[in-house]
């Protein structure tokens, strides 16, 4: 039979597909967005691990398509930010250039994959017609109060040379480049996510996300319910509000520690003290803020000055310690070291006393050699709260501190506002104006995009000014409000500025008058289904989130969530698990596999290769086995064309266990085991075909069900089968519950050779199967040990028992 060409075959359906699209928008469908997270355009082009997503992608959209949906499955690219000004930089090019390049390459790579990408949708972050309503966006959320300016110590990433959100601080290091991120105090524009703290942590409810993701969104909203209390400075007319979640403890609370930013830090030192407190002050600014994580030693200082504990009237003493973060709760502690695992450490590192106020089941311990820090237990040693319950009491403090006028029930969240300025060129310009007379004044929306300057010397300059500070032209300008000189602010977006909509923008790409039209974004959005790695699961996905409900507040679309359904794929590794990069040299390119064995058989091993979820080792020799099952199939099919036999009733068995089994592990998500069993299948039928004969109709659907994973071959061989138009024309298939049952017969089963009960069993079943069954019927009626299993098959079990 004619041998398989994949060049030749890809190539066919190429430009079949682009003459006539397999993915047609008729009005009526149901529609169906199927979103890739779309890349950076780096240097280093695309190799064998962007892929995974990609296909996984493909697939899923392929196969809603066969079901009946017109597929929204666009693609773009996110140009702007540090990895391409990064590059730019270490290579020397022109930002603006280099990512154009970049593009032009990758979008040759991902066209290979033969996804059904609607290139009409692309958009590009860096895009003027693009970033104008980047821009618009934080214009509207000035004018709402939700970008707003301020001067504070933020993270500097010393070598990026500019500051960072929170979100792109990962164990005290740069997200980007891994440098250790100091304290910088800088004139910032932040958004005010924390406004939607609540809305972000309740709505995770609605989405279908892996658990693993909204855990991570949770934590990092971390919100916590407690109780702020006022202890009274003693000797003076000061207090100190601590915030505390276990306010159940108060009675142990034996110390207080302040972070050294601490407003009142300085001004408790006493004469004796005021040089060692300073000294602790100042070198707790020249730490880093990995440093401060990591310290395993605990550090401090004690003030000089004392508190008094409000329920007790103790007087205890005020320490410093820069285990106190100063930007959470109040920057302020009580201390109570019986019950917490740092507070018990700094207490015996400096001999402070230790006072157990919750016993477990009772008991008190004698000398306590870690805290104690479950809320389970009986109070102890606090007065008139001795003997309640303390996990009752944690939830009822609050409200009890409230009435006694000491403190109040409040809740905090460790998620802070989104600092927004970055000290860079490549981004968008934030379009405000500052005037003296008028403060900072929105650029009118008329006048955007405010576009970015072309500039000769785009490097960062350090000094906390972004490159375009130096371009005089450019800067100065009249105030829109009151027409006096003013200035442009020089700080541009953060790289996660686009990617927070622009899943928006792609069902209206080339709308002038609005970012999307509500028509459109009604009948088009939210995004059914998202597929990326798990890298974004606070950065990117959080910030869309915010935005999407923002947009939603102010009427641009009608809905407060963006992706209904997330799905993370693994990585792809090297050798031994070692991530793919170009500097350990492990990179695999697809361009050479694609050229050697085909985009098909790619496609089919960047599935085999492992379950998608989980990061997979690639194994060169891997491929081989997919192609060879593609070609063992390629000549099933065309070596039984002209000598079809009927379906008997075991082919339309087995042509309905196929649709469930590939159906099912599809459905799940299972997609390694799709592949294998299209591999088992495949064997199954070709020994079948060689006893029997195989029938049309089993083959055809085989080749529908392999079509969205393998399209290109696919295709070929539904024509081979006598069909004039497409494969993804076609509906997919529907299993048979009746048609996939094996045949049954009566088993009586024996033991000692006398019949005990009469079971039903499938004519195929396994000696094992057969025996397990048996015994399980048999329950409670054999007594004595098994010594021989008999199994004739189709007529009888025999267990032998002695006693
Ligand atoms: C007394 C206490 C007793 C505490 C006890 C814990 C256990 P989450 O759940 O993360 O909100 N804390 C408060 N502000 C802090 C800050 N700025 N830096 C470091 N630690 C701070 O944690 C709240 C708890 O962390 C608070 O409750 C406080 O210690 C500490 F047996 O107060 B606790
Ligand atoms: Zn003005």
């Amino acid at each position: 039979a004619e041998p398989y060409n994949h060049i030749a075959i890809e190539e066919k359906w190429r430009k079949k597909w682009e003459e006539n699209p397999i993915n047609v928008n008729d009005g009526k469908k149901p529609k169906y967005y199927c979103l890739d997270m779309f890349p950076y355009p780096s240097g280093n082009g695309l190799h064998v691990g962007h892929w995974r997503g990609y296909v996984i992608s493909d697939i899923w959209s392929r196969y809603k398509i066969l079901n009946g949906n017109y597929v929204v499955h666009p693609m773009g690219w996110d140009a702007f930010g540090l990895p391409a000004e990064n590059y730019a930089i270490k290579m020397g090019v022109h930002p603006a250039k280099s990512t154009a390049d970049n593009i032009s390459n990758i979008k040759r790579q991902i066209k290979q994959i033969a996804a059904v990408y609607d290139w009409d949708m692309e958009v590009n972050t860096t895009d003027p017609d693009f970033y104008k309503w980047t821009q618009w966006i934080f214009v509207q959320m000035f004018k709402k109060g939700l970008a707003y300016e301020k001067e504070m110590p933020i993270n500097w990433c010393p070598s990026c040379k500019t500051g960072l959100a929170n979100e792109e601080v990962v164990d005290g290091k740069c997200e980007r480049c891994g440098a250790d991120v100091t304290k910088k105090n800088l004139r910032q524009w932040m958004l005010k996510i924390t406004e939607y703290a609540d809305r972000l942590l309740a709505d995770l409810d609605k989405l279908d996300w892996p658990e693993k993701v909204k855990k991570m969104q949770t934590d990092w909203i971390g919100k916590s319910h407690g109780a702020e209390i006022d202890f009274k400075v003693d000797n003076s007319d000061k207090a100190i509000t601590v915030y505390t979640t276990r306010p159940d403890t108060l009675f142990g609370a034996t110390f207080m520690v302040l972070a050294p930013e601490h407003a009142l830090a300085k001004e408790l030192a006493t004469d004796e003290t005021r040089k060692e407190v300073e000294d602790y002050i100042y070198k707790t600014s020249l730490k880093s803020s990995v440093d401060r994580l990591q310290d395993k030693e605990k550090t401090g200082v004690f003030t000089g000055s004392y508190a008094i504990n409000p329920l007790n009237n103790k007087k205890v003493p005020i320490w410093l310690s820069d285990y106190v973060l100063a930007d959470y709760g109040t920057g302020a502690i009580m201390c109570v070291p019986a019950h917490d695992d740092r507070d018990f450490e700094f207490a015996k590192k400096f001999d402070i006393p230790i006072v157990q106020v919750i016993a477990p089941e009772g008991k008190e311990f004698e000398n306590m050699t870690e805290a104690y820090t479950k809320p389970e237990g009986l109070m102890i040693n606090s007065g008139e709260w001795n003997n309640m319950e303390s996990s009752k009491l944690k939830k009822e403090a609050p409200l009890m501190i409230e009435k006694m006028g000491i403190g109040k029930a409040t809740t905090n969240y460790k998620l802070r506002d989104w600092v927004f300025s970055r000290q860079r060129y490549w981004g968008e310009p934030i379009p405000i104006i500052h005037c003296e007379k008028c403060g900072a004044v929105p650029v009118p929306e008329e006048d955007l995009p405010l576009l970015l300057p072309d500039v000769e010397s785009y490097q960062p300059t350090g000094t906390g000014e972004s490159p375009l500070a130096g371009i005089d032209s450019w800067v100065n300008t009249t105030c829109p409000c009151c027409g006096g000189p003013a200035k442009r602010e020089t700080n541009t977006m953060p790289q996660w500025a686009g990617s927070s909509w622009y899943f928006l923008r792609y069902i209206d790409a080339h709308n002038k008058d609005e970012l999307v039209s509500r028509e459109k974004a009604d009948k088009y959005l939210p995004v059914d289904m998202y597929i990326g790695g798990v890298e974004h699961a606070v950065l990117h996905l959080l910030y869309a989130r915010f935005y999407t409900k923002f947009l939603n507040d102010i009427g641009v679309v009608d809905f407060d969530e963006p992706f209904k359904k997330l799905f993370n794929q693994g990585m792809i590794t090297g050798k031994n698990g070692i991530k793919m990069s170009k500097s350990k040299g492990n990179v695999i390119s697809p361009d050479d596999l694609v050229n050697e064995y085909g985009c098909d058989s790619l496609r089919l091993y960047e599935l085999f290769v492992g379950p998608p979820e989980l990061d997979s080792e690639w194994d060169d020799r891997g491929i081989d086995g997919v192609y060879r099952f593609i070609t063992k199939f390629w000549n099933l099919v065309n070596s039984n064309l002209d000598k079809f036999v009927s379906p008997t009733k075991e082919l339309v068995k087995i042509r309905h266990k196929l649709i469930y089994d590939i159906t099912t592990r599809l459905e799940s998500f299972s997609l390694n085991t799709v592949i294998s069993g299209f591999m088992e299948y495949n064997n199954k039928l070709n020994s079948m075909a060689k006893e029997g004969g195989i029938d049309k109709e089993t083959l055809e659907t085989f080749v529908l069900l392999l079509s969205p994973f393998a399209p290109h071959l696919s295709e070929e061989l539904w024509e081979k089968l006598g069909h004039d138009s497409s494969v993804f024309n076609c509906t997919w298939p529907k299993y048979n519950e009746e048609s996939m049952k094996d045949d049954e017969k009566d088993i009586p089963v024996q033991v000692n050779g006398k019949t005990k009960i009469v079971i039903k069993l499938s004519v195929d079943i396994s000696k094992e199967d057969a025996l397990a069954a048996g015994k399980e019927a048999l329950q409670g009626k054999l007594d004595g040990n098994i010594v021989k299993e008999i199994y004739v098959p189709g007529k009888i079990i025999n267990f032998v028992v002695k006693k």
